[in-house]
C-alpha cells in the first residue's frame, strides 16, 4: 500500500487574521425590537415582487437572539476575528436626533461575547440599512445624509472603541449607490446619471466625514478604514504590457469610489466621462473625502479582466464569454487571481500599508443530506483557489493582514432572499439549526495550520 507524501505547507505570515463576516440586516432579524426604527431594506423587502420568494429580513438568522450560539460557531472554527455591521436604525431609529441606548446595547453584548471567545471584533458602520426616516428626506440624494452618517459613526465609535479597535465606514458604496440606479436594490429608484453621480459623491463624502468623526470621538489607537468592492483588475496574460494596462484600469474603473478616496480628487477622465452630469462638489468636500485612512478593506469575488489597448486610456476590459464559469449567483464569475492582483495593484498604486480582504466567498446549491452533511465541494474548490492566489500575494510582501470569509452562515442574500446560500454553515431557516458544511471543515484546517496544506 502506498502512503502518499503530504503536500508542502504554504504558510501565511505569523499572526495573519483569519476571519468571517456578516451584516446586520442579513442576519439579525428582530426588526421591531428594542426601539429599532425601520430601514430602507425593511421597506423594500416588503414590496411584493422585489425579493425572490417574497422573503424578508424580518427574522433572518435570528442572530439578535442567537448571537451567543453564533460566537460559539466562530470559536469552533478557530476564528481570530469577526466582521459585523451595526444597524444604524437600531442606534438612531430616526437616523438623527436622540440615540436609542437599547439598540446599541446589542452591540455591547456582541462585542463582549466575541472578546470572551478571544475573537477580535471588526465593525462596519453601514452595510446598506439606511434609516427609512432619512430616505423619506431624500436619502443618499441629500448631502444631509452624509453628515448624519458621520454623527452616527462618531457616536458608535465613541461607545465601542474601548473594545473595538477597527472600524469600517461604508460597505460597498457602488452596491448601495446602485439602489438609486436600478430596481434590484433598496430604495429601488432609477435616477438619471446626474442624480446617480450626486448620490455617489454623497457616499464618498459620508466615508470621509465618517473617518473624521470616528477619529474625533474614538479612543486613541482606533483604526479606521472602509470595505469597498473595488473592481479587482486582472491582466489577461501576465506580461508587462497587460500588467501596466491592469494598473491603469484599476485607477480608472474605480475612479468614483476607491480612487477618489485614496487621491482626494476625481480623475480627469472620470469628470470628462460624466460631462454635464458630473457631481457638484466643493474643495472642502474633496479634502474630507481624501482624509487618509489607516487601512483599506477590499471585498473581492470576481475578476475584471483587462488587456492592453491602443486607445487613449491604454486599457480595455474584456467582457466575459457566455461560457465563463460562475458559482450559483450568475454574477459570481470564478477568477482566483483577483485575490492576487486586486490587493497587489491597490497597494502599489496608492502605497497602502494595511489591507484586509473584508469579503470573499461563494454561493452554492448546498444540498443537506439526510444524515446532515453539506458536501459543498464547489465552495471548497473556490476557496482553495482564491486562497492560493492570496498566498501568492502575501508571499511577495503585499501587506494583506487578514481575510474575512463571506459568510459565517447562510443569510438573507438581498434581492435573492434565502434562495442563494453563501455560508460555510448551513442554516435551516425553519428551525434556525446551523450545520457546518465541508467548507467550514476546510476553513478550520486552514486556520489551524495558518495556511494551505
Ligand atoms: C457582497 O456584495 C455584499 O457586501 C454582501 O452583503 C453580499 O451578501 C455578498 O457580497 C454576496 O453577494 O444581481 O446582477 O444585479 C458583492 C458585490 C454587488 C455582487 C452587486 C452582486 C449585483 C449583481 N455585489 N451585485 S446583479
Amino acid at each position: 500500500e502506498v502512503a502518499p507524501s503530504a503536500p508542502a505547507a504554504r504558510a501565511f505570515p505569523k499572526g495573519f487574521l483569519w476571519g468571517s463576516a456578516t451584516a446586520s440586516y442579513q442576519v439579525e432579524g428582530a426588526v421591531n425590537e428594542d426601539g429599532r426604527g425601520p430601514s430602507i431594506w425593511d421597506t423594500f423587502s416588503h414590496i411584493p415582487g422585489k425579493i425572490k420568494n417574497g422573503d424578508t429580513g424580518d427574522v433572518a438568522n435570528d442572530h439578535y437572539h442567537r448571537y451567543k450560539e453564533d460566537v460559539q460557531l466562530m470559536k469552533a472554527l478557530g476564528l481570530k476575528t469577526y466582521r459585523f455591521s451595526v444597524a444604524w436604525p437600531r442606534v438612531f431609529p430616526q437616523g438623527t436626533g436622540t440615540p436609542n441606548p437599547k439598540g446599541l446595547d446589542f452591540y455591547h453584548r456582541l462585542v463582549d461575547e466575541l472578546l470572551a471567545a478571544d475573537i477580535q471584533p471588526y465593525c462596519t458602520l453601514y452595510h446598506w440599512d439606511l434609516p427609512q426616516a432619512l430616505e423619506d428626506k431624500g436619502g443618499w440624494q441629500s448631502r444631509d445624509t452624509s453628515e448624519a452618517f458621520a454623527n452616527y459613526a462618531g457616536y458608535v465609535a465613541e461607545h465601542l472603541s474601548d473594545r473595538v479597535k477597527h472600524f469600517m465606514t461604508l460597505n460597498e458604496m457602488s452596491s448601495f449607490v446602485s439602489g438609486y440606479a436600478s430596481p434590484r436594490h433598496a430604495p429601488g429608484l432609477t435616477l438619471p446619471p446626474a442624480g446617480v453621480n450626486q448620490v455617489r459623491h454623497h457616499a464618498v463624502l459620508a466615508h470621509g466625514l465618517g473617518v473624521q468623526a470616528i477619529r474625533a470621538h474614538a479612543k486613541p489607537g482606533t483604526k479606521v478604514g472602509l470595505a469597498e468592492n473595488a473592481s479587482a483588475c486582472v491582466p489577461i496574460i501576465e506580461t508587462p504590457e497587460h500588467i501596466a494596462a491592469a494598473a491603469k484600469a484599476m485607477r480608472e474603473v474605480n475612479a468614483g469610489y476607491l480612487t477618489v478616496i485614496m487621491e482626494g480628487r476625481y480623475t480627469d477622465a472620470y469628470l470628462a466621462r460624466a460631462g454635464a452630469d458630473a457631481p457638484k462638489f466643493t474643495d472642502a468636500d474633496m479634502k474630507a473625502i481624501g482624509t487618509p485612512v489607516d487601512f483599506v478593506g477590499l471585498n473581492i469575488y470576481t475578476p475584471t479582466y483587462v488587456r492592453a489597448d491602443d486607445s487613449p486610456a491604454g486599457f480595455a476590459r474584456i467582457p466575459s464569454p457566455e461560457s465563463y464559469p460562475h458559482m450559483m449567483s450568475p454574477w459570481l464569475h470564478v477568477g482566483p487571481e483577483a485575490l492576487y492582483w486586486g490587493p497587489k495593484l491597490a497597494a502599489q498604486i496608492w502605497n497602502i500599508k494595511e489591507i484586509y480582504i473584508t469579503e470573499n466567498g461563494a454561493s452554492s446549491t448546498d444540498v443537506l443530506t439526510p444524515d446532515g452533511h453539506v458536501y459543498d465541494s464547489d465552495r471548497v474548490m473556490y476557496l482553495r483557489n482564491y486562497l492560493t492566489q492570496l498566498h501568492r500575494a502575501v508571499s511577495e510582501g503585499v501587506p494583506v493582514r487578514g481575510y474575512f470569509l463571506w459568510s459565517l452562515m447562510d443569510n438573507f442574500e438581498w434581492a435573492d432572499g434565502y434562495a442563494y446560500r453563501f455560508g460555510i454553515h448551513y442554516v435551516d431557516f425553519a428551525t434556525q439549526k446551523r450545520t457546518p458544511k465541508t467548507s467550514a471543515h476546510f476553513y478550520r484546517e486552514v486556520i489551524a495550520r495558518n495556511g494551505l496544506a
